[in-house]
């Protein structure tokens, strides 16, 4: 039986083979190993993700959910979320205080269209690939697209001309449909949610459609300060902890603030750093770092979850 292996250091994967990747691993780790297809995107591409578990028989746990590549160049955000999967299904011992009473699920690919395209077409697109009511602009920011506070001019637009357009309506996208499926699906287990993006070293908690503060952001902060302190630590590289409107600006309808509102107590955007001539094209040769110290600073923040 040939299955489709990935060498997560050694390239940028496409969609499809993102995904024939996903469909091996439940032979490969039977019982720990389970895609889901919640939906397609636009263009009728699968939009899976993968759920990982111990195998120790318990349903019901408590969920913590990863997605990545909202964003269509954001190319090593997918990278991770393979990275993050071989670790959790490969190395069951060293994880096992995270995977004891959490279930893992991860969506490496939320915006499959854009993702492709920039394979063939376009490298810096950004936004899906459903067209607009503007016949000369196609495509809508994601993270702009969520129905929670959707539709503020502060943070995003109502001009499909702009990186940023919001869509007509909130949920108007297959894709963050899904995500809004996935995240109701699990709505009475969620735990931790992290949306994954370049660039800029910043993790991001709520909100993001106001300065104010939620209660709970000392929580918050504990938990992001952790995954910074813990990278830190181990490679030197900075990152900034803190709400979106202070460190970067006002975005709202984004997926942490829908998920944070929809019930998850800790929610994030974590901006992984920069590469390349555009910031956004890490040549293949720094996957292997950039995957491995961002990993040590994401299971840092998932010791924090589990441990409280
Ligand atoms: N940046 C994020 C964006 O969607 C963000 C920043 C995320 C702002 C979440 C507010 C909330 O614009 C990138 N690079 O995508
Ligand atoms: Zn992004």
């Amino acid at each position: 039986l040939q299955l489709p292996q990935i060498d997560v250091f050694g390239a940028f994967y496409t969609h499809t083979e993102i995904n024939a990747y996903l469909d091996s691993l439940p032979q490969r780790f039977p019982r720990r190993a389970l895609v889901k297809q919640f939906g397609w995107s636009y263009e009728r591409r699968p939009l899976k993700l993968l759920t990982i578990s111990n195998g120790d028989g318990r349903s019901n746990k408590p969920v913590i959910f990863i997605d990545a590549a909202m964003h269509a160049r954001e190319w090593i955000a997918p990278s991770l979320a393979l990275y993050i999967i071989q670790e959790l299904l490969e190395k069951p011992e060293e994880h096992a205080e995270l995977l004891k009473d959490y279930d893992w699920i991860i969506m490496p690919v939320v915006n499959a269209d854009g993702y492709e395209y920039t394979h063939t077409d376009s490298r810096y697109w950004r936004k899906t690939r459903k067209p607009t009511s503007d016949p000369n602009n196609t495509g809508t920011d994601l993270n702009r697209n969520f129905g929670y506070m959707w539709g503020q001019d502060d943070g995003s637009s109502s001009d499909p001309a702009e990186e940023i357009y919001r869509g007509e309506h909130a949920f108007d996208q297959p894709e963050s449909q899904v995500v809004r499926d996935v995240l109701l699906t699990y709505s009475d287990r969620l735990t931790f949610y992290l949306s994954l993006h370049s660039y800029g070293n910043y993790l991001l908690l709520p909100w993001g459609h106001t300065s104010e503060l939620p209660d709970t952001w000392r929580d918050l902060h504990e938990v992001g300060k952790a995954g910074a302190d813990a990278i830190k630590a181990a490679t030197g590289t900075d990152y900034s902890v803190g709400c979106s409107t202070t460190l970067l600006y006002e975005a709202a309808g984004a997926s942490d603030d829908y998920a944070f509102n929809a019930g998850f107590p800790i929610s994030f955007t974590m901006e992984l750093p920069a590469g390349g001539q555009n910031y956004f094209d890490p040549p293949p040769s720094d996957i292997d770092r950039l995957v491995k110290e961002t990993w040590i600073g994401i299971r840092a923040m998932a010791q924090k979850v589990v441990r409280k």
